[in-house]
């Protein structure tokens, strides 16, 4: 018989690794994580002195999941790093969905996010990498041709891990000493190499054309440049980054504080600057510095409908345009945000009937009750409406958290720690997306998010009807 083959736990303590692993690279991320316990305990404890419904019950607010819930970011270089990296995801159980358009922001670059995708697995180990790869056809020919050669030579996967990855594949599982032995291989692939594989001179071209490109291509492999924890109050982290002396980011992204939090929101602290050794012609090293690997924070809200999606676009689109014509900083930009955002409702009940974001449906003890009574099926024969079974306290709902990114926060973020704007911006801004060539590269479909959230809001409700014994509920 083959060992019980655990991808959830194989991903938590891959993730777990990688944490103590960025911890050891990035003293100060080890700082941030306290950070976030602390301000979530303030959180807990205020919530407590406000009492009735403010409360805010550990337990709910903190399943377990929120302790160890970290996402992580990588830049890859070739179709073959995706492809591969696509392979190892899989055996813990994440898989590519969404996909992102770095170009609107002026990156040379587009991106997935691997992730599990069932409420199942989400909820035992939620780990998530969003992942970049680089657009040749939007380079410049000479760093083009600069960055195909330095990535030819790099081999980001460890020999023992490509057989692994064979062996999962032939064999469906790995045994409990291959798994061991497939996080600390896997651990390689992202892990900081402070000498790089290029010359000085090399490194300050794929620099000058942007520094993302010179981020992917200069290393031996694919650093994670951040790994994110998610707090249930980012502005209480804010404060406490800046009270502590953290180079915090001036101000969260994404939409502002509410009572319903929609999406995500993000701060960061900005990259170190690092020491890294360079080849001269000559093939010694010589001394230079690179800024890539930050700090971020999270706090994640609800997952919005494309209907929904759209409204939060549309608006942040104004808020963009007045804040770019009044430039506007700081408090000023807050409130103009704020502003704004008074245009998308704020309680569970608009969201829900105005169809704006995502639902998870469950049956009330009353429902149970009625159900056992025979009292649900005399009352509405075999077909109820939502409504009708919510109105009756049949039936509850509590929204959906939203699972993915948002490349335009990602954007603020990105810019936040780049410093110079590259020659070619104009051309990388004109481009199109690409799906249908990220997805040759990626060797597989791309989920979309949508798509997976209309499902479990669909399975909430065949659960329900099954436990109520209707055969519809429209
Ligand atoms: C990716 C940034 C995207 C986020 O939280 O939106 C991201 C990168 O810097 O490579 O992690
Ligand atoms: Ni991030």
């Amino acid at each position: 018989m083959a060992m019980a083959w655990d991808q959830n736990a194989l991903r938590a303590d891959f993730c777990h690794a990688l944490s103590e692993m960025y911890k050891s690279e990035v003293p100060l991320y080890g700082d941030l994580i306290d950070v976030v316990w602390e301000a979530d305990a303030q959180a807990v404890r205020a919530s407590k002195t406000l009492g009735g419904a403010k409360a805010i019950n550990p337990d709910d607010v903190l399943p377990s999941r929120h302790r160890v819930e970290r996402h992580g970011a990588i830049r890859l270089g070739t179709a073959y790093e995706l492809s591969t990296i696509r392979r190892m995801f899989s055996v813990m159980g994440m898989y590519p969905v969404g996909y992102y358009d770095l170009s609107l922001a002026g990156f040379p670059m587009h991106a997935t996010a691997f992730r599990p995708k069932t409420q199942d697995a989400l909820s035992q180990h939620p780990f998530r990498v969003f992942t970049t790869v680089l657009r040749m056809e939007l380079l410049t020919e000479k760093t083009r041709k600069l960055a195909q050669k330095a990535l030819a030579q790099r081999k980001i996967f460890t020999p023992r891990l490509l057989e692994l990855l064979d062996l999962v594949e032939k064999n469906g599982a790995l045994t409990p000493a291959e798994s061991a032995e497939f996080i600390q291989n896997g651990l390689e692939t992202f892990r900081w190499h402070s000498k790089a594989t290029v010359t000085l001179d090399e490194y300050m071209q794929l620099k000058a054309e942007h520094p993302l490109i010179a981020d992917v291509v200069s290393f031996p492999s694919s650093h994670i440049n951040h790994l994110t924890p998610r707090t249930i109050d980012i502005d209480l982290v804010q404060r406490l980054m800046v009270d502590q002396g953290m180079p915090a980011k001036e101000r969260i992204e994404g939409p502002p504080k509410r009572s319903c939090p929609i999406l995500l929101r993000q701060t960061s602290f900005k990259a170190l600057e690092e020491t890294v050794y360079f080849r001269d012609t000559l093939d010694e090293y010589v001394k230079g510095s690179h800024t890539a690997r930050f700090g971020e924070v999270e706090q994640r809200g609800y997952a919005l409908t494309r209907k929904g999606r759209q409204l939060y676009d549309r608006i942040l689109d104004q808020v963009n345009i007045d804040a770019t014509k009044n430039n506007l900083k700081g408090g000023d930009y807050e409130k103009v945000l704020e502003g704004h955002f008074k245009a998308f409702p704020d309680s569970l009940s608009e969201l829900r009937d105005q169809n704006l974001a995502y639902f998870s449906y469950r049956v009330t003890s009353t429902g149970e009750k009625l159900t056992e009574d025979g009292a649900v099926l005399s009352k509405f024969g075999s077909k109820a409406s939502i409504q009708e079974l919510l109105d009756q306290d049949i039936l509850v709902y509590e929204p959906l958290t939203y699972e993915d990114f948002l490349p335009l926060s990602a954007g603020g973020i990105f810019n936040s720690n780049l410093g110079s704007v590259s020659q070619s911006k104009q051309l990388i801004m004109s481009a199109e997306p690409d799906l249908d060539g990220f997805q040759r590269c990626l060797g597989s479909y791309i989920a979309d998010e949508f798509y997976l959230y209309s499902e479990m809001q669909k399975e909430s409700i065949q659960r329900c009807k099954h436990q109520l014994g209707l055969e519809i509920i429209v």
